[in-house]
């Protein structure tokens, strides 16, 4: 991997814009590897569904992990760095410290299957095998498939330090959501989207918790909660509960990629009390 340099634009989802304009940028495109290694696709592809008949957690891991890297100084994967001595790395900031090993355990099978064939070895960085990979644990839980372009460099440089800042918390309100995200060249709509991603994976009660039970001077379910859904949540979490525990965000299809994270989040009632 020391051959790539972190000069590449961000790619997220298609929509890219360049991080650093005096940099010339190299345009990424879907046939990136047809002469270095014209199988990556179905070798990554083999690895991650390998990887996700072990465990389903190879499917949130896996997203959240690539989100995580593409929010902090662009899809680079350098959220896989290791810390080394004194310097701690992305991933051992606070907010990455609930990312599943599962996701890590994708790229580095995948990569572990890259190399085994002469001609992929070193060829292809991590960065895109994460962008693959993601790709395909979508697809592998039900999701759609999309065509990804190739052409990320892998980062060298990772630091907690970074990571500040760059990450959404539980607690955002839609303005500071829509801020962060527009910071990465995304729109509310993508941000809305792209949240979509919790149809499948865990939370810890402790980032919600207020929501179900404490919210506001009446220490109440927050009341633009859907009901059914604050009472599946509370079922799962109850007052007082371990902080360790974590339980699915969607609780009524966990393993599958749909739009049921949604449905569970219509509100009770369409006029609003709150503004
Ligand atoms: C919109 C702002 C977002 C906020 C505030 C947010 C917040 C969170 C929180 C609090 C958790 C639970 C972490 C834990 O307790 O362990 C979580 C999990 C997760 N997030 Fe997000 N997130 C956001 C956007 C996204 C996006 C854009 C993606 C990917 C496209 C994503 C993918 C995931 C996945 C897959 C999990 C489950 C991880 C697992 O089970 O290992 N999130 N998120
Ligand atoms: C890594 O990034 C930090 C903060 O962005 C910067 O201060 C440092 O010089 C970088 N190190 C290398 C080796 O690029
Ligand atoms: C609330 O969530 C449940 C479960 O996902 C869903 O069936 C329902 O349509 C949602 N909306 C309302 C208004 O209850
Ligand atoms: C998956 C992973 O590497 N998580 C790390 C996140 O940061 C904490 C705190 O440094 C580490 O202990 C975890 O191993």
């Amino acid at each position: 991997m020391g051959r790539f340099i972190n000069l590449a634009p961000l790619l997220l989802f298609s929509l890219s814009f360049c991080l650093f304009p005096e940099t010339t940028s190299a345009q990424l495109r879907q046939n990136y590897y047809a002469r270095s290694c014209p199988n990556v696709e179905s070798i990554v592809r083999t690895a991650v569904a390998k990887k996700f008949k072990q465990t389903f957690v190879t499917v949130p891991a896996t997203i959240r992990l690539f989100f995580h890297d593409c929010f902090v100084q662009g899809c680079d994967a350098s959220v896989m760095i290791a810390s080394s001595g004194g310097n701690k790395a992305e991933k051992d900031h606070p907010d990455n410290l609930s990312l599943a090993g599962d996701g890590f355990d994708t790229v580095i099978k995948a990569k572990a299957a890259l190399d085994a064939v002469p001609s992929c070895r070193n060829k292809v960085s991590c960065a895109d095998i994460l962008a693959l990979a993601t790709r395909d644990v979508v697809a592998l839980s039900g999701g759609p498939s999309y065509a990804v372009e190739l052409g990320r460099l892998d980062g060298l440089n990772s630091t907690a330090g970074s990571v500040n800042g760059k990450l959404p918390q539980p607690s955002f309100n839609l303005n500071q959501l829509n801020w962060l995200f527009a910071a990465n060249g995304l729109s509310q709509k993508d941000m809305i989207a792209l949240s979509a991603a919790h149809t499948v994976g865990f939370s810890h009660c402790s980032q919600f918790s207020n929501r179900i039970y404490s919210f506001g001077r009446q220490n109440a379910v927050d009341p633009m909660m859907n009901r059914t859904y604050a009472t599946q949540l509370q079922q799962m979490c109850p007052k007082n509960v371990d902080p360790t525990i974590a339980v699915n965000m969607d609780p009524n299809t966990p393993r599958k990629f749909d739009n049921v994270y949604f449905t569970n989040l219509q509100p009770r009632t369409r006029f609003y009390s709150r503004t």
